[in-house]
């Protein structure tokens, strides 16, 4: 009887491994080449916003849009994260990839929640291991709106995932979005960090990545 529960323990032990090895969400945010992709096999998804309507009064207007430059071209940058994309590509985007669109505990796990830990890298702000801000702070780490996904790793997750931390905030499966961006400040882009968001919303600020 002893044998036959160590068994079935160590059977459970290597299933339950297996799960979360098998689990695994994206390392960097989804980028406007790979999008590129999916918009190409599936053109019933819209452009992104901001490949073309970008001019909303709103930035016309806006201190940003006059200290830095607010056109196509900021955001079409093939190693950057796509923007302005709904909850409604993205997930398909992700399925059309054979994964999901993280759940929001997922998310957090993968940022470093589990030990309470403020932002991905522990609770020792630094300006240096995050792309956030917007205008105050492109001074200090370099980007005004969204840098390449592949980006900030000094920054990284307990799990290496990179960017988790600003940069562009990310759409999850409970339609909101999560992280932070380019254009929050510190508190705004840790791991607890959220806004509720209608499906249909888009923005200069809002991307995503996948899970496995
Ligand atoms: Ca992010």
């Amino acid at each position: 009887m002893l044998r036959f529960c160590v068994v079935l323990m160590a059977l459970c032990c290597s299933l339950i491994a297996k799960a979360d090895t098998l689990q695994k969400i994206d390392t960097i945010e989804v980028t406007n080449k790979a999008y590129t992709e999916f918009i190409t096999a599936h053109p019933e998804h819209k452009l992104p916003k901001y490949w073309k309507e970008y001019r909303s009064a709103f930035f016309i207007n806006s201190v940003a849009s006059k200290l830095s430059p607010f056109n196509e071209n900021t955001f079409k940058k093939p190693d950057h994260p796509v923007v302005g994309v709904n909850w409604y590509s993205a997930k398909a985007y992700c399925k059309w990839r054979g994964k999901k669109l993280p759940t929001h505990a997922q998310w957090m796990k993968y940022a470093g929640d589990s030990d309470g830990r403020i932002w991905p890298w522990g609770n020792q702000w630094d300006y240096k291991k995050a792309n956030t801000g917007g205008e105050k702070w492109a001074e200090n780490d370099g980007y005004t709106y969204s840098a390449p996904s592949k980006s900030f790793e000094k920054g990284m997750s307990p799990y290496n995932v990179l960017n988790m931390a600003g940069n562009v905030a990310e759409w999850v499966e409970e339609k909101r979005v999560v992280g932070g961006s380019s254009n929050s400040s510190p508190s705004g882009v840790s791991i607890k960090a959220y806004i509720e968001r209608d499906a249909e919303y888009r923005s200069f600020d809002i991307g995503f990545r996948c899970i496995k």
